[in-house]
């Protein structure tokens, strides 16, 4: 069991590095990557943050809002709470790398895991995340407790 565990967040380890956050800690930008690298974003300091968005997390698989928008380089504090009654998750990245993780999730349903693009929270809890959005496009963001993803539990963010 404890082996199986410690292999579940390798994994995890693994997939989060490797995908969605690629970039992190190297501040270089790559030439001709490939699609599916897209850069996210990078975990933000609070010393830097520029705008504050409230994200509520709720039962029937939505956050509120869903959609919200940052500048280039802008770094957001997003306040996150949960409003339902099950636990629930924001995660930022890109949906592709999400769906895997997604995947990895149901397999594994009893995985705990913490990572700094993302954060869990049990019915009624609030906390912040704070994430630096460093290139123009969308950034996607989702809840990959299984099933609420497939339920569409997805945000998006556009930057600017
Ligand atoms: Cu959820």
């Amino acid at each position: 069991m404890i082996r199986k565990t410690t292999i579940g967040l390798a994994l995890v380890a693994a997939l989060l590095s490797g995908n969605v956050l690629a970039d992190v800690g190297h501040g270089e930008k790559m030439h001709g990557k490939p699609m599916n690298t897209e850069t996210v974003g990078s975990p933000g300091n609070a010393a830097d943050v520029t705008k504050t968005i409230k994200v509520s997390m709720n039962d029937t698989m939505t956050f509120t809002p869903s959609q919200f928008s940052a500048d280039v380089g802008e770094t957001v504090r997003i306040f996150v709470k949960n409003e339902g009654k099950i636990p629930h998750e924001l995660v930022i990245g890109s949906l592709d790398n999400m769906k895997n993780h997604a995947e990895m999730m149901r397999q594994m349903p009893n995985m705990q895991h913490q990572e700094s693009n993302m954060i869990t929270l049990q019915p009624g809890q609030m906390s912040a995340l704070i994430w630096k959005f460093e290139e123009q496009g969308d950034v996607d963001f989702a809840c990959l407790i299984p099933g609420h993803m497939e339920a569409g539990m997805v945000g998006k963010v556009s930057v600017n």
